[in-house]
């Protein structure tokens, strides 16, 4: 990053990688993973992180590592990093802070004269967002579980498979093993992350220390009725699948602000409906649909009665219907030695901050299955995230810069 004196060179560094943009039109940022805008930005990456004598490497599956050697090469590395692809129409900061406000803590502790007796390794992990339908395939690739069957599973909306995305971008899906990490050699990871919600800011509170991180069930719910004549066909007659999928949407939100958990969510980001001509009565309609908690059971309780919600549908209007699984995640309770550092680290810096879960998924949440894991949050403007307006101002991403700082300088010691 440019100019090392003048404060916010993070935030002019954040929106210089926003540049790197697809769909700029739209206002916001698409910068899907595997794609030549996301080489780009990882290039981009990759020259920050060598200011900074990160020595760069990608792995099999694109998962960029920036390797700051530690004085003991036997010791279990510490991780840090998130994510620079985004989801669609999106805003600048998610997972991005996590990767350039990495390479800012290490060039904090490294102009203060830190020298890491443990290997510090800044990660910009590959496809947090679900380009494929579902999240985190990089940390899922390290943390061994993708196999390379799966790479042909997963497909975008375009029916690009992972595999077919991976093999352009010049990666090789056989090699899909060589990006595992072994657990034994990870001592902790650490990830900076945007809130992207409105806790902290209601408070009033600068820092987020996470203890645990929410994981998603999602799942495709398909409608089968009968495409017939929009005009010709009478009310009485239709088996219309779209109608079903539209009185399930309803239930799904009924059902999820019902849960015994009050922290359930349930979203429908996705629907679709065949042939989609405006003279024909839709034939087959599904929703892709999205249930979180950090409450494994409830979770559950609740995507069983949205299933039972949705086959009581098909019955009552004559549908038949399909339950696809797209992934189920657990959720992940984090580390309390990486807790602890960061709280050490917010009160050696006089910060008030906020004990907080994690409605969101991260990769700390895919790689918290097999490592200490923790994550630090700073807050979100209105809670705005996933969207253009999405904002978090330079003061409050230094203060984020400076407790991962704290962070790493006691786990890498
Ligand atoms: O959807 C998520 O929680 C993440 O921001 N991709
Ligand atoms: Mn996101
Ligand atoms: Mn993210």
């Amino acid at each position: 990053m440019s100019d090392s004196s003048r404060p916010g060179r993070l935030h002019s560094a954040i929106a210089e990688l926003a540049t790197f943009n697809d769909d700029p039109a739209s206002g916001g940022i698409t910068r899907e993973v595997y794609t030549p805008t996301y080489a780009r930005a990882l290039e981009r990456v990759v020259a920050w992180m060598r200011e900074v004598g990160l020595e760069p490497r990608l792995d099999a599956v694109g998962n960029l590592y920036g390797s700051w050697t530690g004085t003991d090469a036997t010791a279990p590395r510490v991780l840090t990093g998130s994510h620079v692809d985004t989801t669609l129409n999106a805003g600048a900061y998610d997972g991005v802070l996590g990767v350039l406000g990495a390479i800012e803590a290490v060039r904090t502790l490294r102009d203060a004269g830190f020298t890491p007796r443990r290997t510090v390794e800044v990660i910009a992990w590959a496809g947090e967002e679900p380009r494929f339908g579902t999240g985190c395939v990089g940390s899922r690739c390290a943390a061994g579980d993708l196999s390379r069957a799966d790479l042909d599973r997963l497909v975008d909306r375009d029916g690009i498979t992972m595999a077919v995305a991976l093999r352009e971008a010049g990666f090789d899906p056989d090699a899909v093993k060589d990006a595992v990490v072994a657990p034994p050699t990870v001592h902790a990871l650490v990830e900076l992350h945007i809130e992207q919600a409105i806790v902290l800011e209601t408070h009033g509170e600068p820092i987020g220390v996470v203890e645990a991180i929410a994981a998603p069930h999602d799942f495709r719910i398909v409608f089968e009725g009968a495409a017939t004549h929009a005009g010709a066909t009478p009310m009485g007659l239709r088996r219309d699948a779209l109608v079903g999928a539209a009185e399930a949407v309803a239930a799904i939100e009924e059902i999820a602000r019902g849960s015994s958990s009050g922290t359930t969510v349930g979203t429908v980001g996705v629907i679709r409906a065949l042939p989609g001509a405006i003279n024909v009565v839709p034939g087959v309609a599904s929703l892709d649909v999205d249930v979180r908690d950090s409450d494994e059971p409830a979770r559950e309780a609740v995507v069983a009665a949205i299933v039972d919600a949705a086959r009581a549908i098909g019955t009552a209007r004559g549908l038949d219907v399909g339950v696809e699984e797209i992934v189920t995640d657990t959720p992940v309770a984090c580390d309390a030695a990486v807790v602890a550092a960061s709280v050490a680290a917010c009160e050696q810096l006089g910060l008030t901050y906020r004990r907080m879960i994690s409605g969101a998924y991260h990769d700390a949440m895919i790689m918290g299955r097999r490592v200490p894991v923790g994550m630090i949050f700073v807050p979100s403007r209105g809670g705005v995230s996933h969207h253009p307006d999405e904002y978090t101002s330079p003061q409050e991403l230094d203060r984020g810069v400076a407790v991962l700082a704290g962070t790493l300088r006691r786990l890498a010691s």
